[in-house]
């Protein structure tokens, strides 16, 4: 099997800290990706709508908000042919078929597959290629997408992958018609309403650490901490040029206690709570932490983020991922 030019071209492009052939950096667990016809769910290629989520973990995150969430692949053939389909995913210790967390659809049809949720090693850190059986591919495009069918949280997976083996064809990433757009708003350009105790105000604009344009947040933490008559808050202003959803994601440094921490973000007056986990590994060690699912309007919209509780974090930019057109203000 050749290793296709067009793979290599087009992981190039993204900003992935993958090396496709490579190991994974920053993670809990080191992963070497040896097999070319490997697909990996971080690329900015693959299709996440819901509440499942591209993590900071290098896997598309199924939590228990996640049910009805679709996750597309679009795979381009060389030629029509077959190949053995597998995916790579987390085990979870309690028995399940595949088919009781994902509907896969193979080209708009059904794909049914016998597999079981793996169960060796250590829960959501082992992660296993699963043989789903064998699959038709088309000449040109294949979509392939996985639509997650439960919110059960004893059961839903991480998944890093999909792999072929042993096929004839060569295999790339397609062309999506779907466009992600990425916007960052940095946390230090937010309106910032502060806390002052003892003479300091808490956030206060730090600099450096290899930061997103070397500013971010400090001070978090204490203005958590030491509110009394008031919270301090984050408040920015973005342009969407149409009404939909997007993904919001926080930009930060966290600190081993801070990991389950958590604040308030109000969209337009509509307020958002996550109960999300937060991975990376000290308050430098700056990760996209998925904050949730948000709804935009058309025209003017008004981020206000609330710190109401003392967690070490340092906050440096916003991030909100969209097939809609964000710009400043
Ligand atoms: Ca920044």
């Amino acid at each position: 099997m050749k290793y296709g030019e067009n793979i290599i071209e087009i992981i190039s492009k993204t900003n992935n800290v993958i090396d496709f052939k490579g190991i994974v950096i920053g993670t809990n667990v080191e992963i070497e990706y040896k097999d070319p016809n490997e697909f990996l769910t971080t690329n900015d290629y693959v299709l996440v709508e819901g509440n499942a989520y591209k993590s900071s973990e290098n896997c598309i995150a199924m939590n228990e908000n996640a049910k009805d969430s679709v996750i597309t692949f679009s795979i381009y053939s060389s030629k029509e042919t077959k190949a053995d389909f597998y995916f790579n995913i987390a085990s979870r210790s309690t028995p399940a078929l595949i088919s009781d967390i994902l509907e896969i659809n193979v080209n708009g049809n059904k794909y049914n597959t016998e597999a079981s949720l793996p169960n060796v090693g250590q829960d959501f850190f082992t992660y296993n290629d699963v043989y789903l059986g064998e699959i038709n591919l088309v000449k040109g495009v294949n979509e392939i997408t996985f639509t997650v069918l439960t919110n059960d949280p004893s059961i839903n997976t991480n998944m890093r992958s999909i792999i072929f083996k042993n096929t004839d064809a060569e295999l790339s990433w397609a062309e999506s018609s779907v466009v992600f757009n990425k916007f960052i708003y940095e946390a230090e350009n937010t309106i910032i309403n502060t806390i002052e105790y003892d003479g300091h105000n808490y956030p206060a604009i730090s600099d450096g650490n290899s930061s997103s344009e070397e500013k971010y947040l400090g001070g978090i933490n204490d203005a958590g901490l030491f509110a009394t008559t008031h919270k301090a808050t984050l408040t920015f202003k973005i342009k969407a040029n149409k009404s939909g959803k997007a993904k919001l994601y926080f930009g930060a440094g966290v600190s081993g206690s801070a990991k389950g921490s958590s604040y308030p973000v109000k969209v337009n007056n509509q307020e958002y709570i996550s109960t999300q986990s937060w991975a990376g590994d000290g308050w430098y060690d700056w990760k996209n932490q998925y904050y949730g699912q948000i709804q935009l309007l058309e025209g003017e919209n008004t981020f206000v983020i609330t710190i109401d509780k003392g967690e070490c974090i340092n906050l440096d930019y916003f991030l909100i991922e969209s097939t809609l057109e964000i710009t400043n203000i």
